[in-house]
């Protein structure tokens, strides 16, 4: 069967990594679109010998489009996501913005794929942070029922965007020639530098990032009184997530099991052999399918406590191969189409 797709925000970070796993992943398209605002549209983007012209999204461009990937912020799908969902294309959406909404499945498929079966038109993708941390958690939670976490991210700049990544390298250049350090993107110099603010700070003290992490593991394991706090980093990396995680648990914790839990999950990578020095790190993970787990050790401040440590590609687990792995079970489950009743 034919199946037409469309990537929104396709010449951004993330949208140029949705291209790229849906040639290398051999996803079954048979015709792609790449979709992006007024400033971008007329441009050539080549892919495996292939070449598209990007086109401007606006509302009617979605007509025969079948699924469209959303990567575009925000402000555009809450523009443009109805519009497409009344011509009868799926939305696979990455931004943050319905998220919560009730009626919409925030979905990570080794976790909770049974939320693709009700759906309205809409599927929503978690945050980068979250999804990493959660290939580390989920499984410690199967095996012991997590209640508490405590959580500190280190995240690279790839999160924020590409004039990001240039700002890291422009500046650690800068460094090296003792140049003054030009800042545009982040408030505070990034190269050899971390700052502990991504998103924007509420009237709790907590940042939109952190709060993120706390509702949308909530959501995702289906754990409405979880309790999290989640400190936000960011670091002079370019591409992978790590999160420090502290849970703590109903049930006694063993060290063994956690690990064997790990290494059998489909999203993670055991990673663990500190004595000979094995543990994963953001360089390693970069560009890599599953999360690395590891630093596994019980928790001395919790009573049946577990610390551990994950790096994952805020790119791929975090973004666009989260996507792309929700529409392939679609894809073979038969789900494209809202189910009736
Ligand atoms: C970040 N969570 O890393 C963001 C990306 N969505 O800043």
């Amino acid at each position: 069967p034919s199946l037409t797709v469309g990537i929104v925000g396709a010449t951004g970070a993330v949208g140029q990594e949705l291209v790229r796993l849906m040639h290398e992943r051999n996803f079954p398209f048979t015709t792609l679109r790449l979709f992006a605002s007024a400033r971008s549209a007329g441009r050539t983007i080549e892919h495996s010998g292939k070449k598209y012209v990007v086109e401007e999204a606006k509302p009617g461009v979605f007509a025969g489009v079948d699924l469209a990937f959303f990567a575009a912020g925000g402000s555009v799908t809450r523009a443009l996501a109805g519009d497409a969902v009344k011509a009868g294309c799926l939305v696979i959406d990455k931004s943050s913005a319905l998220r919560q909404e009730p009626d919409i499945p925030l979905v990570i498929p080794e976790i909770n794929p049974e939320k693709l079966r009700a759906h309205k038109g809409i599927i929503a993708n978690p945050n980068c942070s979250t999804a990493v941390m959660l290939m580390g958690l989920w499984p410690l939670h199967q095996l012991f029922g997590v209640k508490r976490v405590i959580i500190s991210t280190y995240q690279s700049v790839s999160g924020t965007g590409a004039e990001a990544v240039r700002e890291l390298e422009d500046q650690v250049q800068a460094h090296v020639a003792k140049q003054p350090l030009v800042k545009k993107v982040y408030p505070y110099q990034i190269a050899f530098n971390c700052i502990p603010h991504i998103d924007t700070f509420d009237d709790t003290g907590y940042t939109g990032e952190e709060t993120k992490m706390a509702m949308e593991s909530r959501k995702i394991m289906g754990l409405p009184g979880l309790k999290v706090s989640a400190t936000t980093v960011r670091v002079p990396v370019v591409r992978a997530h790590s999160i420090s995680v502290c849970a703590e648990f109903e049930r006694s914790v063993d060290v063994e099991k956690a690990r064997a839990a790990v290494a059998a999950f489909p999203g993670a990578e055991l990673v663990d052999d500190p004595a000979n020095k094995k543990y994963p790190t953001p360089v390693d993970f970069a560009e890599k399918v599953k999360c690395g787990v590891g630093r596994i050790r019980k928790d001395t401040a919790f009573e049946n406590g577990l610390s551990f440590w994950v790096s994952g590609d805020n790119l791929w687990k975090g973004a666009a191969l989260n996507a792309v792995q929700n529409a392939e079970l679609m894809i073979r489950e038969n789900l494209l189409k809202p189910q009736q009743g």
